[in-house]
């Protein structure tokens, strides 16, 4: 292949032109929420939850690609809005998130047991080990929207992740972000 380039609005994380766009419905993660009542009573509205705008290229060793989240702000019960999150198929993978704009949390943990979380804000850049699983969170009134660079053979592992969801959660007290145990792990 040749090598390619896409321009991105720094300021909002827009790609001129992308190969895949997915867009995440609550109705598209049912039950990952801790309120399940108030997740029910959301699913009438069923509001976007995050959009992802994919530059995929060949699912090969060596292959790079990479894609735009926005991540719309918002909450079920007390509990930010959150990606579905996910293991690498391919675990020995791992992740770089540039932070475009608005603030949140990037929440990672290992099948060991092993926990960690970076705050993600304009300009930051973090480092997603191979074998951690990552998942981002919303926790402010705008946007959030950030870059992943991931090898293309990496795959996605949603599976484990739906079954025991996340050690830690990531809930509002008194308008404040809070990280604490999920109540509900697996
Ligand atoms: C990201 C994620 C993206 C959406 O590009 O795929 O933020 O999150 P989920 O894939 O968990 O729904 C990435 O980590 N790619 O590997
Ligand atoms: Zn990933």
């Amino acid at each position: 292949m040749k090598p390619f380039s896409i321009k991105m609005n720094l300021e909002n994380g827009n790609l001129e032109e992308y190969r895949k766009k997915i867009v995440r419905r609550l109705s598209d993660m049912k039950g990952f929420y801790i309120d399940q009542e108030k997740e029910k009573r959301e699913l009438s509205k069923d509001p976007v939850i995050y959009e992802v705008y994919e530059v995929s290229t060949p699912s090969e060793a060596g292959q790079l690609s990479y894609g735009v989240t926005i991540l719309y702000p918002g909450k079920i019960g007390e509990e930010y809005y959150m990606t579905k999150g996910h293991f690498h198929e391919k675990e020995s993978t791992g992740e770089i998130y540039i932070g475009i704009s608005g603030s949140g949390i990037l929440l990672m943990e290992t099948k060991d047991g092993d926990h960690h979380f970076i705050e993600m804000r304009r300009g930051t850049i973090a480092y997603v080990p191979p074998n951690w699983a990552h998942r981002s969170i919303n926790t402010g009134k705008e946007m959030l929207t950030f870059l992943a660079i991931y090898p293309s053979d990496a795959g996605h592992d949603y599976g484990t992740i739906e079954k025991k969801g996340f050690r830690k959660v990531v809930i509002e007290v008194d308008g404040k972000a809070k990280i604490m145990d999920n109540p509900r792990y697996q």
